[in-house]
């Protein structure tokens, strides 16, 4: 690679000005020579890759330059997900395509606002998080170690319904505002009459990749470890499972082929230029109060009202419809490795409060005795932050005392853009978790059987 696109990658095309006069002389003439027809072409200093940046505002007027940023130029919050949180003190994760790199980073310099970049390649990781499976056979990743595109989920699905015709069901629980179906699969490994049902969505947030490969791995691991692993056999005995693998069919092919930072849906508002509702906004607890927004072009927007969106209504009609043998409801996201339990939408503690903790926080602890991983866990509201119209709070409140969302891997270091090499590891964990709090659901409602817990 020739030195112009290395010095742009580095993204030190400003940190040049800090030499002396004569350095910056000679430096000059190499730069503009090696650089002439970059200089053509663009008339400016290019990244060659989008960059992730984490920036730590340490004033008001910082702050409000990081809102303004990230409002006004074209780049894409990470963390805190508006930039209404952006507050002093705290890390703001923040993915500036290549071509507002320089821009972004010469306001960052202009206003002293230091920053580390804590991905260079965005591009890079990008690409290899999408480069498909049968093209390198060689890398040896089996199906459930890489990410796939929503066609093959599709496929999936079907074929795993074929191959287990006994066990698996694809059921059609609605459809997405383009008219994509969502499908969930039931997973039945007994036969017992009056069994109690555990429910798992993924892929709610169209960016969070890591969440629609672990239900596919999940799937997998049930339909695999069946009468081989004692905890997975134990709660397959006693409950049913329903899995939908992407429940924003939408967003999440939009992902794949026009932005891969999407978050929303894909409705249209009409009379805006903005599209996407928040699902996880959408629901019906505390809809659209503190933290959530009704400006259609938040990336955290409630929707018109509750249930609006069809992908949201149709897992609340499901829910609805099944409520009195559903026990546990687990929704998926990322990143950040937390384990949250009602409720986000409020500071009031849930009436099973303790029991909701107790089982959070044997499920973080068993992750961490497994895999040495850290996960933070409690009450959304007082975890992550203050946000309504959440899925998880929503499904509380109908009655499914058992409700949590997991926020998987990773903390920072690659956010959304988790490489495939992480995938074992991060279902390995929420696999951990699941089996924790499945076994103590099931301990509690059959207090008499005392077994013990091996996960
Ligand atoms: C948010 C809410 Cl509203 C909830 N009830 N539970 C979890 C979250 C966190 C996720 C979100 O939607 O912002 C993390 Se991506
Ligand atoms: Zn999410
Ligand atoms: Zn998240």
């Amino acid at each position: 690679m020739s030195a112009y696109l290395r010095m742009g990658e580095l993204g030190q095309c400003l940190d040049i000005f800090q030499f002396g006069p004569d350095i910056m002389a000679t430096v000059w003439v190499l730069f503009i020579f090696l650089n002439f027809d970059l200089l053509l072409k663009t008339g400016q200093c290019a990244e060659t890759s989008g960059q992730v940046l984490s920036i730590t505002p340490n004033s008001q007027e910082q702050v409000e330059i990081l809102k303004n940023v990230s409002i006004h130029y074209q780049t894409v919050l990470w963390q805190p997900v508006s930039s209404d949180y952006i507050k002093e003190q705290t890390q703001v994760h923040l993915y500036v395509p290549a071509n507002s790199s320089q821009t972004v980073n010469d306001l960052l310099h202009r206003h002293s606002i230091t920053y580390e970049v804590m991905l260079s390649n965005a591009d890079e990781i990008i690409e290899m998080q999408m480069r498909n499976d049968s093209t390198d056979p060689r890398s040896g990743a089996t199906f459930y170690q890489r990410y796939h595109t929503l066609e093959d989920i599709y496929d999936w699905i079907n074929r795993t319904a074929k191959d287990y015709p006994n066990t698996v069901k694809v059921i059609l629980v609605g459809s997405s505002h383009e008219k994509r179906p969502l499908y969930a699969l039931k997973l039945s490994l007994n036969n017992r009459p009056n069994k109690k049902a555990m429910w798992i969505d993924c892929g709610i947030h169209a960016r969070e990749w890591i969440s629609p490969a672990f239900c596919l791995f999940f799937v997998h691991y049930s339909l695999l470890f069946y009468n081989q692993n004692q905890a997975m056999t134990q709660i397959l005995d006693n409950m049913d499972v329903y899995v939908l693998p992407v429940m924003n069919p939408d967003g999440y092919k939009y992902t794949w082929t026009n932005d891969r930072m999407w978050r929303k849906n894909r409705f249209p508002k009409k009379g805006t230029p903005c599209i996407g509702v928040d699902l996880n906004r959408n629901f019906d607890a505390n809809w659209c109060t503190r933290g959530a927004s009704d400006y259609p072009c938040s990336e955290i927007y409630c929707g018109a009202f509750p249930e609006s969106e069809p992908e949201s209504q149709a897992v609340a009609n499901f829910l609805r419809s099944h409520k009195d043998s559903i026990q546990i409801y687990l929704s998926i996201h990322s990143y950040s490795q937390m384990l949250l339990m009602p409720y986000s939408c409020t500071m009031d503690e849930a009436e099973n409060h303790s029991e909701l903790y107790e089982m959070v926080k044997q499920a973080a602890e068993n992750i961490r005795r497994y895999y040495r991983n850290i996960y933070t866990y409690g009450p959304g509201a007082k975890t992550i932050y203050l946000a309504p119209g959440g899925s998880d709070d929503w499904a509380h409140m109908l009655g499914i005392k058992y409700s949590f969302t997991f926020e998987l891997q990773d903390r920072g270091r690659y956010g959304f853009l988790l490489p495939p090499s992480h995938i074992q590891g991060a279902c390995n964990e929420a696999l951990t978790a699941v089996k924790t709090i499945a076994l103590k659901v099931m301990e509690k409602s059959q207090a008499s059987t005392s077994s013990r817990q091996t996960v």
